[in-house]
């Protein structure tokens, strides 16, 4: 690799903790960094602050450019359009999914600065590499005003059938905006099918072949590149002598449950939380002669708290959560434990290590990472991940005990055979994840996006 890379994304790799700034965690930040210190490249993003943006200045050696965006900005780019309009129609339209004309403006003028900043960082030759669902009209925007440099965009959620999208007043708006890339690169051959049928039909473009579109005499390449995780990095916190400590811990904090079962994610109405937990009751229901057998441990993390329909999931979780410790707990115990809140890697690393099942049912999911970090964790120690359909990750960890997350009754089940798999079972379904998410990791995933758009 040897041309700039300027990333340009929603958010910085970096937030402000009101002394320093400090590196943001996650695998994007981590598989990029390397390359664009190396290359002395650039991001552009916003600060996580509203108001007037920082000046551009360098962290961990690479130039950050901030971007502006006032309050009333984020309500209506960021809660508004992003977050109650595509986020739900991008996810099944399992939430209804909001359109509204003074949403849909701030999005446009937000995607111009973005676009601008980004402009005005890149030099002849640089590859721009546009990320996610918030910055769609970005690569169109940018085409227009540098004809010199590669675009890239990756969307990091499912690309939606063309019976949902064909809702989005705005349709072919955000499809010309995309096609302003030469590579468009997505989580799944789903999606990859999904926008090339989308583009055909709102954009006029046309398809050569199954993984490029022509389009007003240029050509598009659509990329499958599904993502991942900094593997070796969990599996060294996972075998370190503190997290196998923390995790014997947390088992008999746990009331040493003879099988402890996990569910990790973002509060989100995607992720299937709530039919979850039904699945988890009727495990329970099934097995009252022995009450204190499984646990069932759920973290969730807080997330878009602003958004209304965020606001009533929460309460309803919560709600069950109630319902079903009422129902078969016993004093002093409770089968299930619900934590609201993030945790610090090292703390996650050692429930997925303590957790003899992980349940990872989202409804729609562009990847899921959670399910990868799990079986990372569990290289040399037993676990059984049952993992949802509709999460991009089943196209490649086909050793999962997958599931159709709205069946609850199919996920009792499910659980019952995870909880009661022999070991040898166990091992091999692990060994031949195992081999997957080692094989293909994040640092893998950027080389691989990245050799796309250098050949261009
Ligand atoms: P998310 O919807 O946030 O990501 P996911 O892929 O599971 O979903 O990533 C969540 C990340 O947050 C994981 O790395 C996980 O470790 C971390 N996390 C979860 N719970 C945590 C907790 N309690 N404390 C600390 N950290 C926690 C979006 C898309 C996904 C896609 C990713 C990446 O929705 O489909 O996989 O982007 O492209």
């Amino acid at each position: 690799m040897t041309r700039r890379i300027v990333v340009i994304a929603n958010r910085l790799p970096a937030s402000w903790d009101g002394e320093q700034w400090v590196t943001s965690p996650g695998g994007l930040v981590r598989a990029l960094e390397p390359v664009l210190q190396r290359t002395g490249g650039s991001w552009v993003g916003w600060s996580g602050t509203a108001g007037d943006a920082p000046d551009p200045f360098e962290h961990d050696g690479i130039a950050l450019r901030p971007v502006r965006l006032s309050a009333d900005e984020l309500d209506g780019f960021y809660y508004g359009f992003c977050n109650s309009a595509i986020w739900p129609l991008y996810h099944d339209a399992i939430v209804a999914p909001e359109f509204h004309r003074h949403h849909w403006q701030p999005y446009r003028s937000v995607n111009e600065r973005y676009a601008r900043v980004a402009a005005e960082a890149l030099q002849p030759s640089d590859i721009a590499w546009v990320q996610d669902y918030q910055l769609q009209l970005v690569p169109g925007m940018l085409r227009a005003f540098r004809t010199d440099v590669t675009i890239g965009f990756y969307l990091h959620i499912p690309f939606p059938p063309i019976e949902l999208f064909s809702r989005l007043p705005w349709r072919r708006q955000i499809i010309e905006g995309l096609l302003g890339a030469d590579v468009l690169a997505f989580q799944t051959r789903a999606s990859v099918q999904n926008f090339a049928r989308a583009a055909r039909r709102y954009g006029h473009a046309e398809s050569v072949g199954r993984r490029e579109l022509n389009w007003r005499g240029r050509s598009i390449k659509l990329q499958r590149a599904p993502i991942a995780i900094d593997t070796a990095h969990f599996e060294t916190v996972a075998s370190s002598e503190p997290v196998q400590r923390r995790a014997a811990e947390l088992r008999h904090e746990l009331g040493d449950a003879e099988r402890i079962i996990l569910g990790v994610d973002r509060l989100d109405y995607t992720k299937g939380i709530d039919l979850r937990l039904k699945a988890f009751a009727g495990l329970l229901e099934t097995n009252r002669n022995e009450p204190r057998r499984y646990a069932f441990v759920q973290v969730a993390v807080p997330s878009r708290e602003d958004v209304p329909a965020y606001q009533v999931l929460r309460s309803d979780i919560e709600q069950l959560v109630g319902r079903v410790n009422g129902d078969y707990g016993q004093p002093g115990w409770s089968p299930v434990s619900y934590l609201y809140r993030s945790l610090d890697l090292e703390e996650l690393i050692s429930y997925y290590v303590a957790a003899d099942v992980m349940l990872v049912t989202p409804l729609r999911d562009g990847m899921n990472l959670v399910a990868k970090e799990y079986v990372a964790c569990h290289r040399d120690q037993p676990g059984v991940l049952v993992l949802s359909e509709f999460a991009g990750a089943a196209e490649q960890l086909k050793s999962a005990l997958l599931v159709n997350p709205y069946d609850v009754d199919a996920v009792t089940e499910t659980l019952r055979v995870a909880t009661r798999m022999d070991s040898a079972e166990a091992r091999t379904r692990m060994q031949r994840l195992s081999r997957t998410v080692r094989k293909e990791d994040v640092f893998e995933w950027a080389r691989d996006c990245l050799a796309m758009l250098e050949a261009f």
